[in-house]
Parts: C-alpha cells; sequence; structure tokens
C-alpha cells in the first residue's frame, strides 16, 4: 500500500506531498452520474458495492494518495433512532427535532448493526485499494446542528436557542453524540480504515467563547480516545479559533483558505496541517490554479508535514480533467532548496 499521505498524517515529512480531496467522490464526475441516475444517494450509500465502487473511481481517474469512504455525515443517525431522508434538489431533512432537554428522549444508544453496510463496504475497499481509506464523521457539533435544525441552514437559530436556553441541556446532548461518534469511528478503525476526518463544518458559526464552552472539550475528548490511527480534525471558517484548534492535538488540522497556510504554519508549530486552496480556483483558468496550489505548497513549507488538499469539498461545477492536473502539480512540484 502506499504510505507517503500516512507518512505525513504521522509528521513525517514525504518526498512529495500527498493530494485527496474532500467530496473527491461526487456528482462532479461522469462516472459517479452514470450510477446516480439509477439509484437515489442514500441507496448508494446503504448498498456496500456501490459504495466501495464510488468510493474507488476518484482513486482510478484523479490518482491521488488516499481514498475517504463513499457515506455521509448524516447516515450515523438512523442508528441512534433518528430519521434522514435526502431530498432531491433541497438536501438532507432529520426528524424528530431535539430542540430542548425534554426532545433528548428520542436519542437511543447507537446500534452498529443497523449500519452494517458502512463496515461492510470498509471490508470490501480495504481488498481492492492500494492507498489508505479515510474512516469519517461528523463532530459531535455539527451533527447536533442537522438535528436540531432538520437540515441545512444558514442562521443556526434553533441550534443557538438550545444552547443559551437550555445549556445544561446541551451538554447532555453533546455528551451522548460523543458516545455514539466514539464508538462509531471505533468500529471503522477495528473494520479497517487507516485514518478517521472528523469534519466539524459548522464549527465557525461560533465565538471563540462558546467553541471552548460547547464543542472544545468533546471533540478534545474524542481525538485523545481515538488511539491507534491517525486523526485529522476538519473544520472551515475557523481561523478565529485557531488557538483553540492549537489545544485540540489532532495528528492532522485540516484549515480552509481564509487563513494563508504560511501564517498557519507560524501559528501551529509542530502541527502537521492539511489545505488549503479555495475549491472555485478549478472554475477558473490552469495559470491562476496553478499559481494559487504553488502559494499552498510553499507555504505549508515549514509545517511538521503536509497534505495538499482543498479548503473544502470538490464543486459540482469542477472539470475532472483540471482536477487531476492539480493532483499531477502536486506531485510533480519541485521546492527550490533552501
Ligand atoms: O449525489 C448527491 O445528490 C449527493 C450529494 C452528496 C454527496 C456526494 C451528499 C449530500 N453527501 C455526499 C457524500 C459525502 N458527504 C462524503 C463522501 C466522501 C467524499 O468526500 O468523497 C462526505 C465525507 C460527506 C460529509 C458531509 N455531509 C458533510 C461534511 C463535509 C462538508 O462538505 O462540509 C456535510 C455537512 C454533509 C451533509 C450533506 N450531505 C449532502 C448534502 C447536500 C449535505 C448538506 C450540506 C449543507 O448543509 O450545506
Amino acid at each position: 500500500m502506499k504510505e507517503v499521505f500516512l507518512k505525513a498524517c504521522r509528521g513525517i515529512r514525504t518526498d512529495y506531498t500527498p493530494v485527496w480531496f474532500m467530496r473527491q467522490a461526487g456528482r462532479y464526475m461522469p462516472e459517479y452520474q452514470k450510477i446516480r441516475q439509477k439509484y437515489d444517494f442514500l441507496t448508494m450509500c446503504k448498498t456496500p458495492e456501490i459504495a466501495a465502487e464510488v468510493t474507488l473511481q476518484p482513486v482510478k481517474v484523479l490518482g491521488v494518495d488516499a481514498a475517504i469512504l463513499f457515506s455521509d455525515i448524516l447516515i450515523p443517525l438512523e442508528a441512534i433512532g433518528l430519521k434522514v431522508e435526502f431530498i432531491e434538489e433541497k438536501g438532507p431533512r432529520v426528524s424528530p427535532n431535539i430542540r430542548t432537554v425534554a426532545d433528548l428522549k428520542f436519542i437511543g444508544e447507537l446500534n452498529l448493526e443497523k449500519i452494517d453496510f458502512v463496515f461492510e463496504a470498509i471490508r470490501i475497499l480495504i481488498k481492492e485499494l492500494n492507498v489508505p481509506l479515510i474512516g469519517f464523521a461528523a463532530s459531535p457539533f455539527t451533527l447536533a446542528t442537522y438535528v436540531i435544525e432538520g437540515g441545512s441552514t444558514k442562521e443556526f437559530l434553533n441550534t443557538k436557542r438550545f444552547m443559551f436556553l437550555e445549556p445544561e441541556g446541551f451538554h447532555k446532548l453533546m455528551s451522548l453524540f460523543t458516545s455514539a461518534t466514539l464508538k462509531y469511528l471505533n468500529e471503522q478503525i477495528k473494520t479497517g480504515v487507516h485514518a478517521v476526518q472528523i469534519f466539524d463544518t459548522w464549527a465557525g458559526i461560533l465565538s471563540p467563547f462558546d467553541y471552548e464552552i460547547f464543542v472544545k472539550p468533546y471533540v478534545k475528548r474524542l481525538i485523545e480516545s481515538l488511539k491507534t490511527v491517525p486523526v485529522i480534525y476538519f473544520s472551515s471558517n475557523t481561523a478565529g479559533l485557531i488557538n483553540h484548534l492549537k489545544e485540540l492535538n489532532s495528528d492532522v488540522l485540516s484549515i480552509d483558505w481564509r487563513i494563508d497556510i504560511k501564517d498557519a504554519t507560524d501559528l501551529l508549530k509542530d502541527q502537521p496541517l492539511q489545505g488549503n486552496l479555495d475549491p472555485l480556483t478549478l472554475l477558473g483558468t490552469e495559470e491562476e490554479l496553478f499559481k494559487r496550489a504553488e502559494k499552498v505548497l510553499i507555504g505549508a513549507r515549514g509545517a511538521k508535514s503536509h497534505i495538499f488538499n482543498l479548503g473544502h469539498g470538490v464543486n459540482i461545477n469542477t472539470s475532472v480533467d483540471k482536477l487531476k492536473k492539480l493532483v499531477d502539480f502536486v506531485h510533480e512540484f519541485k521546492f527550490m532548496e533552501g
């Protein structure tokens, strides 16, 4: 198996910079579209052979250094007794919504048997892959936003109302989700994933004060409890939380483009970094794209180690050919000595 990604996760500088992309499997890819025309998204997630095939597509087409399991952060919600749907054009719907302490009764113990399709997909992939497989889960907070809001939102009004009206209840919810997420990720690790990424997509909606109270202790507990494989912590819009991110002790921190990666390396000494190209640079010219990719590679030179990635998922309008050229560019990039 190709080790370069795992070496970088462990803080070892590698001969070339490993690269993979969040949402590297998805609708920008014709091979994905072909399957997606026949099945809805949840069916794809719940059919291990399809999930495995779609996971493999970007590895074959792009030549990336790691695969990420094809699934969704909301999948484990079904295993704690909630209902998850994906409505075409509209996105996810979760029910019932948990908005008060009284609603916590809807949350049961995580039943792994209900989501055995996830582990079956991992078992298939471990046999077929020649690069490491990344497992994942949402952070307890990001998961909570979907359960409280019932889907995607811009304002997070219900989340913050719960947080500030019933802080103790909110802590209870975070505690329940931390235990469930730990159990879910440990089962992925036991089944064979080589690294895990915690997606904290919405952490950036909080003030540093509230991140410290309501999110940080739970993420820290998760990271400390996941010992055997590298843990990548992803968040976005969180440059203002950098002093807290530093103290999470994740093996790798994934950062977005709103911070210069050079500044991040200065602020986060001895921290392996992942990131941080703006995904929409892929919609522009190759000249502008490579200029910015080079800036990321050179900027990350001072980091303990670096895994090249976007600051968020691949956009649906991305050209596969350009993304492949970006992979080659990263792999072939020669740093000037000194
Ligand atoms: O084909 C389709 O219509 C489905 C589109 C799609 C895909 C391809 C969704 C719906 N999820 C996914 C896959 C997915 N989601 C992966 C697979 C692996 C890969 O990266 O290739 C992963 C890791 C996720 C994680 C995920 N789901 C996150 C965290 C990462 C991020 O993008 O911030 C979030 C927030 C979700 C929720 C979600 N899933 C899908 C939608 C439309 C949404 C809502 C997003 C929102 O609230 O804005």
